[in-house]
């Protein structure tokens, strides 16, 4: 049944295309346009005349914008059952004018927890309720009321105006409530996803007096670390989120437990990453990393950073693998032990398992999208008892690093040095990160001392040391890394901060010109 829009309700975090539709609506078809506070004034400032929402609800938007739409106003006109007399009078007596379309897309969640360094205050602020309680009302009432829940449906919904003089067809309506529930959906899951890895830890609370941690065997491996050590997998009851303990394998030789631990850390760097990412572990150490505007090439450029070391690696990626990206893997020599990515296309999959050196052996893991970094407690087990601490999460922010040189810093600089970092924070202590842009060139892992792992950081980078910028996870206790590093071509350093020598390492930088940050935080893994 075609139905006209007269009136619409627009509630936008994401204002693409949001002026240029309302003007087709408000101008072509004289549709009412009512809006929430900042959609409102960028109707407003367009010049097209809109209601504010709080002169249908009679009531003003409140609790910093927590309590806007929340309101029978607002629901009655989307909920009232327009074929049912009963529900029309009732409108008619509080006064209430129906709601034809909500057009709203939510708080960004997911993005929001997808970056680096977002804390759990930051996260629970970007759980949307108004706007998902409209969809669904709008949703569920599809027999009269429309709903568009992303700009790419503006567009295909004017067609459908303009095919109907203006009215809306029931195959819109139902397959644009079909949208919604699906939107809602997938949202959902993403929040389910961040509060399963959240612990009283995350929100404050002090750690209980008696701890009681209790696990399920998922399954008993063949053996340990070494192959006269029994073992098994035990995991979280429950466990719903994106992790190494959820993940399907798809295909390949059973799990082993250094398997386990590798695609572990392995999915954590991976996931730090906005842009298509490719991380290669070896021995629970990051050998190549890079970020690319497509994934083929950050795994190109990931696999280049140590392509000696990333011979039986274990791969993570942050994007479902495409047949470009398999076809990359599979070609030449390459050989690695197990492959973790949010999903295998079809094409993909196939090029992967008919490689012939891999055929049987290849294990490939889908572990769903991946949002944000896990949240949460760490336990480690010494001899008589458990140690437990926070993840190494939510500690960064770029803007607040400091630079101590009198040189400053390039933005591509800055960029290479926020990428080396992220990774800095995935090496075993001593950690050295070299990048070229976005590209892991020299680590240095797990030594004794830091300048051990600047000197194997340079010669694994060999040539590509020129010109590129240098991660420490921790504090340079004497000039000695800066003078090795500049010595070797390195052009900007960051670093905590902290020594009582810091003063030697930022005169070492000045005398070669070098730019140095402190980041404030540290990021040891021990
Ligand atoms: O904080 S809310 O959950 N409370 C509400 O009542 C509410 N109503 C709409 N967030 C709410 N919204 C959301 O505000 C929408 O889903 C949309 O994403 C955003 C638009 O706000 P503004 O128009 O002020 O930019």
């Amino acid at each position: 049944m075609l139905r006209p829009i007269r009136r619409a309700l627009f509630s936008v975090s994401d204002k693409t295309g949001l002026v240029d539709f309302a003007r087709v609506l408000a101008i072509k078809y004289n549709v009412e346009l009512i809006a929430t506070g900042g959609t409102m004034r960028a109707l407003a400032d367009a010049g097209l005349a809109v209601k504010d929402v709080a002169d249908l609800t009679g009531f003003p938007e409140i609790l910093d914008g927590r309590v806007k739409t929340l309101h029978p106003a607002v629901f009655a006109g989307l909920l009232a059952k327009r074929d049912k007399p009963e529900h029309m009078t009732t409108l008619a007596e509080h006064n209430l004018p129906e709601i034809d379309l909500v057009v709203c897309n939510l708080y960004p969640f997911e993005q929001t927890v997808a970056k680096s360094g977002v804390t759990v205050p930051q996260a629970i602020e970007n759980i949307d309720i108004g706007g998902p309680c409209m969809i669904r009302a709008a949703a569920k009432n599809f027999e009269a009321v429309s709903v568009l829940v992303d700009p790419k449906q503006y567009t295909p919904f004017l067609d459908v105006l303009a095919q109907n003089g203006g009215s809306v067809t029931r195959l819109m309506r139902l397959t644009s409530a079909k949208e919604a529930f699906a939107r809602i959906q997938q949202y959902d899951t993403a929040i389910a996803g961040y509060f399963d890895g959240l612990h009283h830890g995350d929100t404050g609370d002090a750690q209980p007096d008696v701890l009681q941690v209790s696990l399920i065997r998922k399954q008993t491996l063949r053996y340990g670390e070494n192959p006269h050590q029994t073992a098994a997998f035990y995991t979280e009851p429950g466990v719903a989120r994106p992790c190494v303990a959820t993940a399907q394998q798809l295909h390949g030789k059973e799990l082993s437990y250094n398997n386990i631990l590798d695609l572990d850390s392995a999915l954590n760097l991976a996931r730090e990453f906005a842009d298509p990412a490719a991380v290669v572990i070896k021995h629970n150490n990051p050998c190549g990393a890079a970020t690319a505007p497509t994934l083929a090439d950050a795994f190109a450029h990931a696999w280049e950073g140590d392509p000696l070391s990333a011979f039986g690696g274990i791969l993570a990626f942050n994007r479902t693998v495409d047949p470009a990206t398999a076809d990359a893997l599979a070609t030449g020599q390459r050989f690695v032990e197990c492959i973790i990515a949010p999903d295998f296309d079809a094409d993909a999959f196939e090029i992967l398992i008919t490689k012939p050196t891999w055929k049987k052996n290849v294990r490939l893991l889908k572990v769903g999208p991946l949002f944000g970094s896990p949240q949460g407690t760490d336990y480690r087990r010494v001899d008589g008892g458990l140690l437990v601490q926070a993840r190494d999460v939510g500690a960064d922010d770029p803007a607040a690093w400091r630079v101590v040189t009198k040189t400053e810093p390039t933005d591509a600089q800055r960029a290479a040095l926020w990428f080396a970092w992220l990774v800095c924070k995935h090496v075993k202590s001593n950690a050295i990160v070299l990048a070229q842009g976005t590209q892991i060139v020299g680590v240095g892992a797990g030594q004794m001392s830091r300048v051990d792992s600047t000197q194997i950081a340079i010669k694994k980078a060999g040539e590509r040391v020129k010109g590129a910028v240098l991660a420490s996870d921790a504090f340079f206790p004497f000039a000695d890394n800066v003078e090795a590093a500049a010595a070797a071509g390195v052009v900007a350093m960051v670093q905590p901060g902290g020594s009582q020598r810091d003063q030697e390492s930022i005169d070492a930088c000045d005398r070669h010109g070098i730019p140095m940050l402190f980041t404030g935080v540290r990021h040891f893994r021990h």
